[in-house]
């Protein structure tokens, strides 16, 4: 997959080269291209910004430099999908990150200050496909830690980012449920012990009881991922 990011702080994305990701992109499953967007501005102070037509607080990004710099990454690409991480946007979801998992180039861009002129959507949905996404109900100062948390998500769902794709199975989120309490050696630790049916060796009672700590815990912390989940979960909506 080929990603590309827009921003005017290219170094936030410094993290991108750690932990698995990183391994992705050295073994080259993941091509990560980070561009400043100051690049793409030519005045004597590479402004980005402006006050907002019309009036009101903060400022606005300009058109000019995300029309060059997105210019620079969609001619000649073959159908990218361009995502603005704004809090205006649909949800992100693990299902989103699925779907997205399935692109082959994905371009971010990333505002700042009090948003992106509009008209910035409206050129690049003439020749791209264009999302708006927000990764929850608060506000961020600006779009670099959504994009790094979509990439996260993203990424590790691409075929050979995760050594052991089984591990992908069982999480939170995977299929509607939360997932259930992980315990290690030693088996007695300050006095708190590893419940004895994991250490049974008896598979179907180890799965049971994975599950139906699945399911509690969901019901406790979050009922209302009950009400998505599918029958195979156990739970038949009421
Ligand atoms: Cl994607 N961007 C900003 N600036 N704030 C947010 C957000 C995104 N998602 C939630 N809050």
């Amino acid at each position: 997959m080929r990603i590309d990011i827009v921003t005017i702080f290219p170094t936030f994305f410094d993290a991108l080269d750690l932990s698995l990701l990183g391994k992705a992109r050295s073994k080259g499953i993941i091509d990560v291209g980070v561009h400043d967007l100051r690049d793409s501005a030519h005045d004597r102070h590479r402004t980005v910004d402006g006050p907002p037509a019309g009036g009101g607080a903060g400022m606005v990004m300009r058109p000019e430099p995300w029309g060059e710099s997105l210019d620079g990454i969609l001619d000649g690409a073959d159908d990218p999908l361009v995502i603005f991480p704004s809090p205006a946007g649909d949800v992100f979801t693990q299902e989103m990150a699925k779907e997205l998992a399935q692109e082959t180039h994905l371009v971010f861009g990333c505002g700042r200050f009090e948003g992106i002129d509009q008209r910035v959507f409206d050129e690049t949905a003439s020749r791209a496909r264009v999302r708006l996404v927000s990764i929850g109900d608060y506000v961020l100062n600006g779009g670099e830690v959504a994009v790094t948390v979509m990439i996260e998500a993203i990424g590790r769902l691409i075929p050979g980012v995760i050594g052991n794709p089984e591990s992908l199975v069982e999480e939170s989120h995977e299929d509607g449920l939360l997932e259930y309490p992980s315990y290690t050696k030693p088996a007695e630790w300050r006095g708190r012990q590893i419940p004895p049916v994991l250490l049974s060796g008896n598979h179907g009672a180890v799965e049971q009881w994975r599950h139906e700590q699945r399911v509690e815990r969901t019901r406790r912390v979050r009922p209302e991922l009950l009400e998505e989940a599918t029958p195979e979960d156990g739970e038949t909506p009421q």
